[in-house]
């Protein structure tokens, strides 16, 4: 017997599942069928918590089809939960072509541009996104949205150089993204450097780095590409968590027991 991620996870039981849960299992079960055929030998493992169900869809499709396989994982967690469901791990320096890679999203917006990086994996769930023939994200129906920054998130989450983090922090408040808040910014919400849940200091990323979370006024966020690249010439940023025109197809679980698939 191969137990499923989700038992491993919990201690061998089977959970009872909450809706939200239920929401993001239909969703990572759909994109699976559809997208991770026999075929798909190289395949990339986003992060958060939605990608357990897509790596327990993938495992029932049997060992004998899975034992052909590579698996490369966006992170820490990622690389986990692949070992631990016995699946064979790589890494991008070895295979920069992917068949699939299926993530989580934060937010996602109605031309599929997506908000990513609640998890500060963000940079490389980009790498995994943009190396992969087919790059998809699942998500429960929360992430599902017209115009990025309207809920959910703090802001784009920016990876940075932690020596770099002030002057990085000074030059997105230079390009509008507020220091206090603003009724232009969706919730009021401002400029952080993302701290530690103990708050003993800032959150550091797989690669060593700090994230800033920084929101910015709707009128912006209504041109994510444009706000991405700005950004990204910032000399100090990493890695933006704002991922445009990369998206296949995006599916959401809905309370109902339905799955809305947007492409
Ligand atoms: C990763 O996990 C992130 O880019 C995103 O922040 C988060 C989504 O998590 P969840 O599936 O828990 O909503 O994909």
């Amino acid at each position: 017997h191969t137990n499923t991620v989700a038992q491993v996870l919990n201690g061998g039981r089977i959970p009872e599942l909450e809706p939200i849960e239920k929401a993001k299992r239909l969703a990572a079960f759909a994109a699976v069928d559809k997208f991770v055929g026999k075929d798909c030998k190289i395949i990339g493992i986003g992060s958060g918590s939605t990608v357990p169900y897509v790596v327990e869809r993938i495992q029932s499709q049997g060992a004998e089809v899975n034992k052909d396989r590579i698996f490369l994982p966006t992170g820490f967690q990622s690389k986990e939960l692949i070992i631990q469901a016995g699946l064979n791990l790589g890494d991008v320096d070895q295979h920069v072509r992917l068949d699939v890679t299926i993530d989580g999203a934060d937010e996602v917006d109605s031309d599929l541009n997506a908000i990513k990086g609640g998890g500060a994996c963000q940079l490389r769930e980009k790498v995994l996104a943009e190396a992969a023939d087919t790059w998809v994200m699942v998500a429960d129906y929360r992430k599902n949205g017209t115009v990025l920054g309207e809920n959910w998130t703090q802001g784009i989450p920016i990876e940075v150089a932690p020596f770099a983090y002030a002057k990085v922090m000074y030059d997105l408040s230079r390009l509008g993204s507020p220091i206090k808040s603003d009724p232009s910014v969706s919730g009021g919400k401002i400029l952080t450097l993302r701290m530690g849940k103990a708050k003993a200091g800032p959150v550091v990323s797989d690669n060593g780095n700090f994230i800033v979370d920084a929101p910015f006024p709707r009128e912006m966020m209504k041109d994510p590409k444009g706000l991405l690249t700005k950004i990204k010439l910032m000399t100090g940023v990493v890695e933006v968590g704002l991922f445009c025109g990369l998206a296949k197809a995006a599916y959401f679980g809905n309370e109902d027991g339905s799955v809305t698939a947007r492409w």
